[in-house]
């Protein structure tokens, strides 16, 4: 009657979205959630927030918390008293979990701009500690290569809407010969166009701005966001399927891959 979330800060727009699917999905199943936020993804603090939840009889979690497979695998070895479901680990890894292909939506992206004549691209990344902001970051890469294109700058933001604002006043000072920019998340490119604003530089006149996850906020944006956009309700009402469908035996655990896609609006040209 109660799953547990472990969710990394829910001040990020994207886990905030997927903590209230989460909810809604497990109450119309008449499940209670109870919430366990960490700030920083130190292993020992993950077990912690397992522990307490354990003590408050729960025996089904929803980790959504970056981690590498091994982390991951060892979790699920050390706590074989709840079943972990995870939300940001590798789709192919062999943990149980529900997350979005990274490579179809980061492709359409730079097809995308590179359609639109684009050559010269910057990427702003999220953080080197997230798996999910890793694999973006790869896809991208992969894909610039394959029009035998290397990013002018490559950098790395923490996922707030500051971390874009900095990030994107640096690329200007360093490595300005870009006409297009992606962006690991919305809530980034929402700092990049504040800052692109204040300095005078037309979107998507001079720079065409790309985000990721397509959350609630981002078609009003100024200009409307072109962005990945990920189902995020519906990786928390499949999380919560999965789990409540999931016994200790391991046939029923199925992990998802869900589709990632563009959705082109107004800053990109
Ligand atoms: C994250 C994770 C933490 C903070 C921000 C984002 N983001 O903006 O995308 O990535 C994604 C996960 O990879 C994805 O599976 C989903 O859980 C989403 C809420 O967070």
């Amino acid at each position: 009657t109660t799953l547990g979330l472990v969710t990394t800060s829910l001040a990020l727009h994207a886990p905030s979205q997927v903590a209230a699917a989460v909810k809604r999905y497990a109450n119309a199943a008449d499940y209670q959630v109870l919430i366990a936020m960490i700030d920083e993804n130190v292993n020992q603090s993950l077990q912690n927030c397992i522990n307490e939840l354990k003590s408050q009889r729960v025996d089904k979690v929803i980790i959504n918390v970056p981690l590498e497979s091994s982390d991951a695998e060892q979790i699920v070895q050390e706590n074989d008293d709840i079943l972990c479901l995870f939300l940001d680990v590798d789709p192919y890894s062999a943990v149980f979990n529900v997350s979005f292909n990274p490579a179809d939506g980061t492709r359409a992206s730079v097809k995308y701009l590179y359609e639109q004549g684009h050559r010269e691209f910057a990427l702003l990344a999220g953080p080197e500690e997230s798996v999910s902001a890793n694999l973006r970051l790869k896809s991208w890469l992969d894909t610039l290569e394959s029009y035998r294109l290397k990013p002018v700058s490559v950098s790395h933001g923490n996922w707030d809407a500051q971390s874009g604002y900095n990030g994107v006043l640096q690329l200007l000072r360093e490595a300005p010969e870009f006409s297009a920019l992606l962006v690991g998340n919305d809530q980034m490119a929402l700092g990049v166009l504040s800052a692109l604003h204040q300095r005078g530089v037309a979107v998507p006149g001079q720079i065409s701005v790309i985000g990721y996850d397509d959350t609630y906020e981002s078609a009003f944006f100024h200009p409307a966001l072109t962005t990945v956009s990920l189902d995020l309700d519906l990786q928390g009402k499949e999380a919560v399927a999965r789990l409540l469908l999931a016994s200790e035996q391991d046939e029923q655990r199925s992990s998802s891959i869900l589709p990632a896609k563009l959705v082109v609006r107004s800053s990109t040209g």
